[in-house]
Formats: structure tokens, C-alpha cells, sequence
């Protein structure tokens, strides 16, 4: 038997305890208000944890994180004394939602359906646009790890051209798509129509996407960032857009999330807002694929962790 320490910020977390406690019925399943006794616990699972509580876990063996990012738990500053594995979800609904996500605003744009929108609030019927085919679009993808991959597989599958960046130049390729890594970036920078960044917050991606990065874009292209918001300059993103009319971007994580009522880009006409939604996660499946981790490590005794402590990823 385990002792295991639930914690997340999700507005369903009741449902999130329900499940868990229902595939994990032979543990100890733990929540911060019955205070347990935090030396104890084995094994944490979490969305969030505030660092106060992870210095208490002086015993931990492995911890899950409940998103596809780890930046939650390996930036706290106590992690650099407990630095277990960390296991992050790897789930094709989560995939799924990833592709959905990306692809509605792909089509936003490539449709221009954001200009039948403004239109019809002003009851005009402004009549055909000319749009581009899918084989017409580069899409440079940032980010080629397991969301980015399956993003890029299902892009290319509906005929769009598509490239990716890696920092790691060891990745393989897949179905063709080209890798680029940081010696040839600005060749998938100058080419892309649409820039889709699916980047983890790291030290090395802090302002990955600024004045520079922006400048080398096509002056009409969309940027799509579901990612982290640290690897975009907000500011930047501002002020490329005063100067570029036909630049579009669309936002799904931000500096500070939720983002601020003063943020200037709630209220540019060429930036889609959307609120950390682009691949939320899939309960039951990520209950699953938790539990099948679980099960391997008490009958092993170990567990590889899916980051890596140098890259910070
Ligand atoms: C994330 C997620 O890591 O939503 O951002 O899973």
C-alpha cells in the first residue's frame, strides 16, 4: 500500500479525487485538508502544488504531473533538493484536443473566418474572400516533442507543408517532415505562413519568440502559441502588430495566467484569446495512463522520469 497525495487547481478536482481514489482503492490517497503526515507520503500527484508543501515531502519517489508541462513542479525552488523522477502525461486524448485546438485556428485564419465574424456584427455581407489550399501553407512547427509530433503528423496528413524545430538535432524524423534545430531556425522563421509554438517554459525558450524572431516572420502570418507563455515577448507581439495590420496570433497561454484585465491583447482585433484550454486533460485516460506507470514502479521498484533536469524539460 502507497500513501498518496492528491493536489490540483482544476475546477473539477472533486470529480479528479473521485477517479482517483476509484483506480487506486488499494492506497492511501491523501488531499491537503486532512494534513497528513507529509513525511510519509510516496507518491504525489499534482497540478500546481504550492512549494510550502513540497519541501514536506522529504520521502517522495516519484511524482506525476497532471498536464503535459513539468514547469509547475520542477521550478519550485525545493525541487533541487528532492529531484525524483517526474512523469508527465503522454496521452493521445490529449494529443487529439492538441490537433483539434491548433487546427480550428489554422482555419480561422486560412478561412478568414474571423472576418465573416467581424461582418456579420455589423450585418454586412461582404462576399467571397479568396483562401489558400492546405498544400499552399508552410506551417513551422516549434517543438517536436510528443504533442508537437502528433500535432505535425496530423497536419501533414491533411496535406499541409510541414517543418519543425528540435533543439536537440538527435530527434528523428517522421513522415518526412523536415527538422531544423538553432543553426538553420530562421530558414523555418523566413518560410513558415503559420508559426505554431508548442515549446515547454524553459530557461533556454524564456523570450524565445521576440522583436527579432517576429521581424523574420512573414509580415501576414499567424502565430499560434500553446506552449508557455514565457516564450513569447507580449511586448514584442504588441508592437509587431501596431506595425504589421496583417499579422494575426492566437494566444492560449500567457506571462501571467489568468491573464490580467490590463493586458493590452485582449483587445487587438488581429489576437484570438483563448484560456489554457488547447489540449486540457483527458481525466479518465490520464487516470490510466498514471495508474499503468504506477502499477510497472511497485512491481519494478523504479521508474524512469520523462524530464530532463539539464534541459529543464
Ligand atoms: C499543460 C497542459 O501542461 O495543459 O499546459 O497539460
Amino acid at each position: 500500500m502507497m500513501n498518496i497525495l492528491f493536489y490540483s487547481t482544476f475546477k473539477n478536482n472533486k470529480q479528479w479525487l473521485k477517479y482517483i481514489k476509484k483506480r487506486f482503492y488499494k492506497d492511501n490517497i491523501y488531499t491537503l485538508s486532512q494534513n497528513p503526515d507529509y513525511g510519509n507520503i510516496d507518491i504525489a500527484i499534482v497540478w500546481n502544488l504550492p512549494d510550502r508543501i513540497l519541501r514536506k515531502l522529504i520521502n517522495i519517489k516519484v511524482i506525476f504531473s497532471l498536464g503535459a508541462g513539468v514547469d509547475h513542479i520542477i521550478n519550485l525552488p525545493s525541487f533541487n533538493d528532492i529531484k525524483v523522477p517526474v512523469i508527465r502525461i503522454k496521452d493521445k486524448n490529449m494529443a487529439e484536443r492538441m490537433c483539434s485546438h491548433v487546427h480550428s485556428q489554422i482555419l480561422n485564419y486560412q478561412l478568414k473566418i474571423y472576418s465573416f465574424y467581424a461582418a456579420q456584427n455589423k450585418k454586412k455581407w461582404i462576399g467571397e474572400q479568396y483562401t489558400k489550399l492546405n498544400c499552399d501553407i508552410t506551417i513551422g512547427l516549434l517543438g517536436f516533442g510528443f504533442l508537437g509530433k502528433s500535432v505535425g503528423v496530423y497536419l501533414k496528413k491533411l496535406n499541409y507543408n510541414v517543418i519543425a524545430f528540435k533543439k536537440s538535432n538527435r530527434e528523428k524524423s517522421i513522415l518526412k517532415i523536415p527538422l531544423y534545430t538553432d543553426k538553420n531556425l530562421k530558414k523555418l522563421v523566413i518560410n513558415s505562413d503559420i508559426i505554431i509554438s508548442i515549446l515547454p517554459g524553459t530557461k533556454e525558450t524564456k523570450n524565445f519568440i521576440n522583436k527579432k524572431f517576429l521581424e523574420n516572420m512573414k509580415k501576414n502570418a499567424l502565430l499560434v502559441n500553446v506552449g508557455r507563455g514565457i516564450t513569447l515577448n507580449e511586448e514584442d507581439l504588441i508592437n509587431h502588430l501596431h506595425k504589421n495590420k496583417n499579422f494575426y496570433a492566437s494566444l492560449d497561454v500567457f506571462n501571467t495566467e489568468p491573464l490580467p484585465k490590463t493586458s493590452k491583447l485582449w483587445k487587438h482585433r488581429n489576437i484570438t484569446i483563448t484560456p489554457h484550454v488547447a489540449a486540457i486533460t483527458d481525466l479518465s485516460s490520464a487516470i490510466d495512463y498514471i495508474f499503468n506507470r504506477y502499477k510497472r514502479f511497485k512491481k519494478t521498484g523504479t521508474i524512469r522520469g520523462d524530464v530532463n533536469y539539464r534541459k529543464g524539460y
